[in-house]
């Protein structure tokens, strides 16, 4: 097959999907690729118990069509896995983007044609080439197994959550084992709990987590969100993080104890993701973090009946928030069910997966049937470096981010002519909503595909460009407390061999759209526009 799209997008997740729909309304000719054969990015793979969603329903969807602000229905505050996944199957069809896609179309190699000023992509269904290729492979679709020694012998089943079997897994009365305390694992322990026979979770580090008071929404509720979504956009469009809250402008260092715990109480009491919100400063000043963060450990100790669990399952090693701080449904009570325990895996390591579970470095062994991988994902530059993308001159991408993942905006890489990654490394992307995020980036590449189209320009960022952005980056991030969790995925910490550099841009979501939109009144010239004839000719 050799047909010749002007744009190939890459992935039918949330950015794939508006990505294709955009792009088409600029009359480009547009061909989506995917993976699986279905619509969904994330939302089709992590199909494990209790995933959810941690932004608010009524906000985690798309901006750019009232219409469908106004006719989908939300059933939860947060929604379930399920729900988003139907929610994009409902965009799919409603905006007729499944014709423009190739479903069950893995991307396995994309090289740069010089001569042909076109990019060639290798699926394993075929060859497509185009003018310009665009990712939306998202920031945490490759999955990060653990090179454990023996996982082969094992005699159960074993899974990793974001490859979660579609068929499901029969956890009744077995006996099951979670690797891993983030966000995925904290929402997936609580209901793999209730029917497991045994849980034992292999914690390496404690997290701190806050209660998400999930809830139905009522229809006075959905009816309130969608009178007022005009000023609900303007507030994530202001905002540093994408999530319409008013972040508090109380000095809690200035309180009075009782009224300090009070305040904490009443954003314990909110739930989610505004319990932050609540809380101003507390990821730039290391008091206002350290009040916070007792708050936490004491209701973690307050719900937790043993002492030693409680205290096992306190975070000591990192501020909050400086990891993506999870939000649950009775994580720390979970801990109370006599068919629940908790191992340290940090004081006493998995040695081997041996065919009946896991031996800990200690020679104690625990019995396993089945064996859930809560481990998280090589994120930003994993899916972009699985893609074996190859620039100018056939320089990998492995090799121009050798010493760590560098972009321009996280929306272009030097070296890779007419390539845009939606959400790359160096964009705000997992520090804020993600689908205000995509928005963004997606508008404002088509604004840059139209100029090109319109003046037959390519594009690429300068090296001085880049290089500006990666200080930039570094520094927004070293004006926060987040680079302080030294083993975070943030850093690329959590994947053995890969350099550090932090990877999302943490200056806020409306300073980054600043910055964007002054580049583009500019010209773009932090991506150098250049004639296509002049260059070849020359
Ligand atoms: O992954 P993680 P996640 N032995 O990397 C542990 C998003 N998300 O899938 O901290 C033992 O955060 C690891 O331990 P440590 C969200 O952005 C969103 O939970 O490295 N343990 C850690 O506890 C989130 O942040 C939603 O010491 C090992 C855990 O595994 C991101 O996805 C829902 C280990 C991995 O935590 C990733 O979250 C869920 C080993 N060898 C997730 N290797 C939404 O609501 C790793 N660990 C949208």
């Amino acid at each position: 097959m050799d047909t010749a799209p002007d744009v190939v997008v890459i992935g039918a997740g949330f950015a794939g999907l508006y990505a294709v729909h955009r792009l088409r309304g600029l009359g480009l000719r547009v061909q989506g690729l995917e993976a699986a054969d279905g619509v969904g990015g994330t939302w089709h793979h992590n199909r494990y118990p209790g995933a959810r969603c941690d932004s608010e329903s009524y906000y985690y969807c798309y901006s750019f069509s009232p219409e469908l602000e106004q006719e989908w229905h939300w059933s939860e505050r947060y929604p379930g896995q399920t729900e988003i996944l139907s929610y994009l199957d409902h965009v799919a069809d409603r905006f007729d983007l499944r014709r423009d896609f190739s479903f069950s179309t893995r991307v396995v190699a994309a090289h740069r044609d010089e001569d042909a000023d076109r990019w060639v992509v290798e699926t394993d269904r075929g060859r497509w080439t185009c003018r310009w290729l665009v990712t939306a492979v998202g920031c945490l679709s490759s999955a990060n197994v653990p090179d454990i020694p023996g996982l082969e012998s094992f005699a159960g089943r074993w899974h990793h959550t974001g490859q979660w079997p579609h068929e499901g897994v029969d956890v009744a009365g077995r006996r099951v084992g979670v690797v891993g305390t983030g966000s995925t694992g904290i929402q997936a322990i609580p209901v793999l709990a209730e029917s497991a026979g045994h849980l034992t979770v292999f914690q390496r580090t404690a997290n701190f987590s806050i209660p998400a008071r999930n809830a139905p929404l009522t229809s006075e509720e959905a009816a309130g969100y969608k009178a007022d979504y005009t000023a609900i956009r303007e507030l994530q469009q202001g905002s540093t993080n994408g999530h319409p809250f008013v972040v508090s402008d109380v000095d809690v260092l200035a309180l009075p104890d009782g009224e300090r715990r009070d305040l904490f109480e009443r954003a314990w009491d909110r739930g989610g993701l505004r319990f932050r919100a609540a809380v101003r400063d507390v990821l730039t000043d290391t008091e206002v973090n350290d009040a916070a963060s007792d708050f936490i450990r004491t209701k973690i100790h307050e719900t937790v009946h043993d002492a030693a669990v409680a205290e096992a399952l306190s975070p000591r090693d990192h501020p909050f928030a400086t990891k993506r701080p999870p939000i649950d449904t009775d994580y720390f009570a979970t801990y109370n069910r006599p068919n629940v325990s908790l191992v340290d895996v940090r004081a006493d390591p998995i040695a081997e997966i041996t065919p009946d579970g896991v031996r800990l470095a200690s020679g104690a062994r625990h019995p396993l049937d089945v064996l859930v991988f809560a481990t998280g994902f090589d994120a930003l530059s994993g899916p972009l470096l699985r893609l074996g993308l190859r620039g100018s001159d056939g320089r990998s991408l492995a090799d121009a981010w050798a010493e760590g993942a560098t972009t321009y905006l996280g929306l272009g890489v030097a070296g890779f002519p007419n390539l845009f990654t939606i959400t790359g490394p160096g964009s705000p992307s997992v520090l804020t909503n993600m689908p205000t995020s995509i928005e963004q980036h997606v508008d404002w590449i088509a604004d840059l595909l139209a100029h090109l189209r319109d003046h037959d320009l390519d594009a690429e960022p300068t090296r001085e460009a880049q290089a500006r952005w990666a200080e930039h980056v570094r520094e927004a991030a070293d004006a926060t407390l987040l680079p302080r969790a030294s083993s975070s995925w943030y850093l690329g910490a959590n994947v053995p061999g890969k350099p550090r550099v932090f990877l999302p841009y943490a200056g806020g979501f409306a300073r980054y759209r600043e910055i964007c939109d002054a580049e583009a009144a500019a010209g773009y010239p932090g991506f150098a526009p250049r004639s296509r004839r002049r260059r070849a000719s020359a």
